[in-house]
């Protein structure tokens, strides 16, 4: 099989890729590892930047998302029995969230793609990309007990952090950065109506964040220790804790349900650079990794796509590689700055067990300065509903 793009992985970065390049005329092939389902069922993110939202807009696959997903003007953070209430609006140039679930967007994204006639080959494991350092590289796979090979003129790596792109680069290239945080989120989705606001907080017990999916679905977060069990917690416990660290003492906000999903995910920053090697571009979670207190990481993965196919589709037009060779400059400033807000705001929001009295009197005099000050709230609201794209 032979196509221009090579793309592994058919997640949001690989998806949105694929929909930009047929945009712009180009021909794509995905390869994934797992099935339609398996991917579609994937329960993750659910908040979607202004900018990720209007890149559907601009794609025309935002018939479903105009009718079920809903616009987030606000951000609450408790603490010490205090509230802090970022109005989105306000603070960031009129400008909100869009909260529509990550497997909502990969249903949308994959349907529209096949309905184009687009290819997207699901349970296909690439196990080697080979010829990177030349003009026609080629990525090994296995589909139904076979090995096959998929050649093109370019691959890009949208395969999560857990994919083969990134490990293909020859050793010396890359230079990773990272952190691993000492405590994990527990999250949950249950049938019952959520809070008013998205609600962050930092609690003596730890860190807890309500959320939701639909009008009846919630969505919420616990901080717990690293190598937490989900199946040692009961319903109630859950509650229970979610009621204390929300200061709901007498239970009579935050509505219980049944929970129908756990998940326990430990947090962690990562970044590879350069996010490219001849013609292999690595994009989204194979590039970088933020932990999730920011909300940013489906968003990055767009950011990461939209410069891709922006260069990709240069090339093709006019054989001009410049934009190409900048891919992982300009690509990395915006992942640098959100690696920064969303580490800010996990060192913001979580009690950290190594920290010391003075680091926690730290974190509360922040807390207390951001409740008092409107360039405090500024900082956040303005990187939460996401930085402009910047292409240059
Ligand atoms: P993905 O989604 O991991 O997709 C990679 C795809 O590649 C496939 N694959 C392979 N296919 C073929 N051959 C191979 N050898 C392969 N190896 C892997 C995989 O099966 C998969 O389908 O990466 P992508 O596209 O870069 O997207 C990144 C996002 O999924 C991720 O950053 C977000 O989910 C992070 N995240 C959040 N992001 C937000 O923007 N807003 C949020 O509110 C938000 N909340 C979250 C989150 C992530 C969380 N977890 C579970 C880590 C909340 C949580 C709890
Ligand atoms: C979510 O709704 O899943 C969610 C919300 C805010 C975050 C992370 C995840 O920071």
């Amino acid at each position: 099989m032979r196509t221009q793009v090579g793309i592994i992985g058919a997640g949001p970065a690989g998806l949105f890729l694929a929909h930009l390049l047929h945009r712009a005329g180009i021909e794509s092939v995905i390869l994934e590892g797992r099935s339609r389902s398996y991917v579609e069922e994937r329960v993750r993110a659910g908040v979607l930047e202004s900018g990720t939202v209007d890149v559907m807009h601009e794609l025309g696959l935002d018939k479903r998302l105009l009718k079920e997903s809903m616009e987030d003007h606000a951000l609450d953070i408790r603490f010490s029995g205090k509230l802090i209430h970022l109005d989105f609006p306000k603070l960031a140039d009129g400008r909100h969230v869009t909260i529509y679930a990550q497997q909502e967007v990969v249903k949308d994204l994959i349907a529209a793609r096949l309905a184009q006639g687009g290819q997207i080959v699901f349970e296909a494991e690439a196990h080697a990309i080979e010829g990177i350092s030349g003009k026609s590289p080629s990525i090994r796979y296995r589909l139904n007990g076979k090995d096959e090979t998929l050649e093109c003129d370019f691959v890009a790596g949208c395969d999560g952090f857990h994919g083969i792109s990134r490990p293909a680069i020859p050793e010396g290239i890359l230079t990773l950065y990272d952190r691993i945080y000492s405590f994990a989120w527990f999250g949950i989705l249950s049938h019952s109506p959520p809070i008013k606001e998205m609600t962050y907080a930092n609690n003596e017990r730890g860190f807890a964040l309500c959320s939701r999916r639909t009008p009846k679905i919630s969505r919420h977060y616990l901080q717990v220790p690293i190598d937490e069990d989900p199946d040692n917690w009961s319903d109630a416990q859950f509650w229970d804790e979610l009621h204390k660290r929300m200061d709901d003492n007498n239970k009579a906000e935050i509505i219980e349900g049944e929970i129908f999903q756990k998940n326990v995910a430990p947090l962690r920053s990562f970044v590879a650079a350069p996010m490219q090697h001849g013609r292999l571009f690595l994009a989204g979670d194979a590039a970088h990794i933020v932990p999730p207190t920011g909300a940013k990481g489906l968003n990055l993965a767009v950011a990461d796509v939209r410069v891709l196919a922006r260069a990709l589709s240069e090339f093709y037009r006019t054989g001009a590689t410049a934009r190409l060779d900048r891919y992982s400059e300009i690509c990395l400033r915006r992942v640098w700055k959100t690696v920064r807000f969303s580490n800010y705001m996990t060192y913001l929001l979580h009690r950290f067990p190594e920290h010391t009295p003075f680091e926690r009197q730290i974190q509360l005099a922040e807390l207390d300065y951001i409740s008092n000050s409107e360039a405090g709230g500024k900082t956040i609201a303005e990187n939460y509903v996401g930085l402009p794209f910047e292409d240059d």
